[in-house]
């Protein structure tokens, strides 16, 4: 049986759980729009694999991220890497939502001179290592957090972002049996089991891969077929879409007006 208690601030703590999950849920879709309009203004980038996430990603910033933006050089902040780096439109938006970046900053994703990149790169001061070739973020973030541990003795936690077909990489494979024989209870590692992969199924050895026989698709075609995609699983509602004029608020300020 479920108990519902009342909180110091007298607000029913099952009233205060929903309000909760609504500015997740607020925050999610926030993440997937920005995404799509980071990789829509570039006219390239993997907007669907930034959307997948954007759920995981809302809670992780609104709830247990322990990250202060403006001072990423503090000792005590989180470390989050993103393992699945061509979903960087996500982390660039999750940075947007933290009032670290402008919205006009968000839109030169991908154009000549921006810092932001297809794939994040140090250059970056809130990203610690350059991720994109899949395989390769979760073992550096075993790195992160085994130094964390056993060097500087810091208790902050390193938070990696993989895809579900990224795990098949052998790199995946021995980061997490290190990880496992080092106790890293400070490396978290989110799946995000969107059962996709560029192609519609993995290869496991032994299997002949899927063979694509007549033309290839045109640029034009390739984005339709995304965008059809994107409709059916995870259309955010048309009252977000309009935020594009004007540097819009971040999540932090969002937060603060709604009390
Ligand atoms: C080592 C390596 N091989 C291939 C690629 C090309 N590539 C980019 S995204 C992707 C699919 C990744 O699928 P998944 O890990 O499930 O992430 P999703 O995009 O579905 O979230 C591939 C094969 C790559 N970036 N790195």
């Amino acid at each position: 049986m479920s108990r519902r208690g009342i909180n110091p601030a007298g607000v029913d703590e099952g009233s205060s759980q929903m309000i909760e999950h609504e500015q997740w849920h607020e925050l999610g879709q926030q993440l997937r729009v920005d995404s799509v309009r980071a990789a829509a203004a570039a006219e390239s980038g993997h907007p669907t694999s930034s959307m997948s996430a954007a759920d995981l990603m809302a809670v992780l910033l609104a709830k247990y991220l322990r990250y202060d933006f403006d001072r990423p050089e503090l000792a005590s902040n989180d470390h989050l890497i993103f393992s699945k780096g061509h979903a960087s439109p996500l982390l660039y938006s999750l940075y947007k939502a933290a009032g670290a970046i402008s919205n006009e900053e968000l839109l030169t994703f991908r154009k000549l001179g921006s810092r932001l990149e297809g794939h994040p790169t140090p250059e970056i001061p809130w990203v610690d290592v350059a991720t994109g070739s899949l395989g390769q973020g979760l073992p550096c973030a075993v790195g992160v957090a085994l130094s964390a541990k056993r060097l500087e003795r810091l208790s902050y936690r390193t938070w990696v972002l993989c895809g579900d077909s990224e795990m098949a990489e052998g790199s995946i494979w021995e980061a997490f049996d290190h990880a496992s024989h080092e106790t890293l209870d400070n490396l978290i590692a989110i799946i995000d089991v969107n059962r996709l992969g560029k192609e519609a199924r993995r290869c496991s050895a032994g299997t002949p891969p899927p063979t694509c026989a007549g033309p290839r698709p045109s640029a034009g075609e390739r984005s339709r077929s995304t965008a059809t995609t994107w409709r059916r699983s995870t259309a955010p509602s048309s009252r977000h879409w309009p935020a594009t004029a004007g540097r819009s608020r971040s999540w932090p300020e969002r937060s603060r007006a709604r009390g």
